[in-house]
């Protein structure tokens, strides 16, 4: 199977934790908006792939194509990869989609941080509400997320189900961004079994290949996760 990737190509965000998936599955992919406009690339073809008639049409990208199926919305499209390349159990099936969805919370209260209000508007509209709504994700959710991967860890051993999964890969991310974001507040309150989780996924000879390969979109601040000192409040 050769795959089409089509997300935002100045950004990790949600397309990484697909690409992630397809690069430790060791399949090609073509990352599509990351191509020039002359060869069918850039933005505009993910707007054409978001506009056109896939059934259902997707709402929002990451969208992997994969033979005649249109797939959106993260968690079905790793769901797909886990079944087809064995990136999670077949008895563990739900149980991984479970934590992926709550990676997928984490994330989203992650990318609020910056943007308490609304995504359409710039960073600095929203600075006064990105504070307070980064005072309480720091001091209270941080914790309470990494605690509950904490439990799950000590539960299940080296990985999140038992063996490994695209779930491990996406709390990878996770924790990546959340260190590329909150320095301060991970130091303080990441638990040292989710930090020892992350670097054996990171050791993984894939995954290591592909974050030192130029395939990895160095974080920016476009992203999820983005460092702006004033919201790192340890
Ligand atoms: N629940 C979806 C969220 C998708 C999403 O929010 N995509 C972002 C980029 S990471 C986007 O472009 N959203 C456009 C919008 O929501 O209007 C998923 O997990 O895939």
């Amino acid at each position: 199977m050769s795959y089409r990737l089509y997300y935002w190509p100045m950004l990790q965000g949600r397309g990484e934790l697909v690409r992630l998936a397809l690069e430790e599955a060791a399949e090609t992919y073509v990352d599509v908006a990351r191509l020039p406009e002359a060869e069918g690339g850039g933005v505009a073809a993910l707007l054409a792939m978001l506009r056109g008639d896939a059934s259902p049409p997707s709402y929002a990208p990451p969208i992997l194509v994969a033979g005649d199926q249109v797939l959106s919305q993260t968690a079905v499209i790793l769901t797909y990869l886990g079944d087809a390349h064995g990136l999670a159990p077949a008895d563990r099936r739900l149980a991984t989609l479970q934590l992926q969805l709550t990676i997928s919370d984490a994330i989203s209260e992650a990318h609020d941080t910056h943007h308490p209000i609304g995504t359409g508007l710039y960073y600095e509209d929203q600075r006064e509400a990105a504070k307070q709504r980064a005072a309480f994700f720091v001091s209270q959710r941080i914790a309470k997320y990494l605690g509950y991967f904490e439990r799950v860890l000590a539960q299940s051993g080296d990985h999140l189900v038992g063996a490994f999964s695209y779930a491990d890969l996406s709390l990878f991310q996770l924790v990546a961004g959340l260190r590329h974001a909150f320095p301060k507040a991970m130091a303080a309150h990441a638990p040292a079994s989710v930090i020892a989780h992350h670097d054996r996924v990171a050791a993984r000879p894939r995954i290591a290949a592909y974050l030192a390969s130029d395939r990895r979109i160095p974080f920016n601040e476009h992203g999820i996760f983005r460092a702006y000192a004033e919201l790192d409040l340890a």
